[in-house]
């Protein structure tokens, strides 16, 4: 297994759009399995492979306290959402540091392939619902600060960029 470099913002890299994964064999499963393990690392809840530069239909999440939970989602898609919409403070492992506000459905239903290549449908609410929006914006190439005002945008993405300069220099 191995631990992945994750892409920060405002690398472009990052607004990608993820092609649909052919077919659940071992290159894909590989993949699973070193995402839940950078994942857990780095301590997020959810990780799509557009933020460690692989541009596929790949997300992991786990939202559990104890972080046994893994679910797996290839291909996802939306297959509702509810009209009731909630504000709640997100973060991502690619913005680090920064947190702010995203109104995003209360609920959702998605259909994806698991790990085995198995259709599933999940029910989603609360932090399941808000962290499968979360990660299927990335996989259209789509970050959180993308909801904020233009203003706010433009002073994380000086603050990262100065912070990346500086841990250049090292
Ligand atoms: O670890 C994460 N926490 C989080 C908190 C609120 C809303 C969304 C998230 S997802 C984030 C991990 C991440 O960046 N996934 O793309
Ligand atoms: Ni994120």
């Amino acid at each position: 297994m191995a631990i992945l470099s994750i892409l920060r913002y405002p690398d472009p890299r990052l607004h990608t759009v993820a092609k649909p994964v052919a077919q659940v064999d071992e290159r894909i499963q590989t993949l699973v399995k070193n995402m839940l393990e950078t994942m857990y690392d780095a301590q997020g809840i959810g990780l799509a492979a557009t933020q460690i530069d692989v541009h596929e239909r790949v997300i992991v999440i786990d939202v559990s306290e104890e972080r046994n939970e893994p679910l797996t989602l290839i291909n996802p898609e939306i297959v509702w959402a509810s009209e009731e919409k909630q504000l709640g403070e997100e973060g991502c492992l690619s913005v680090p540091g920064i947190y702010d506000g995203v109104e995003r459905s209360t609920a959702v239903k998605v259909r994806a392939l698991d790990e085995n290549g198995q259709s599933r449908d999940i029910e989603a609410e609360g932090l399941l619902a808000i962290c499968m929006q979360h990660e299927m914006d990335h996989l259209m190439g789509k970050v959180f600060v993308e909801y904020l005002s233009p203003l706010k945008r433009n002073r994380i993405k000086t603050k990262l960029l100065k912070q990346q300069k500086q841990a250049e220099k090292g």
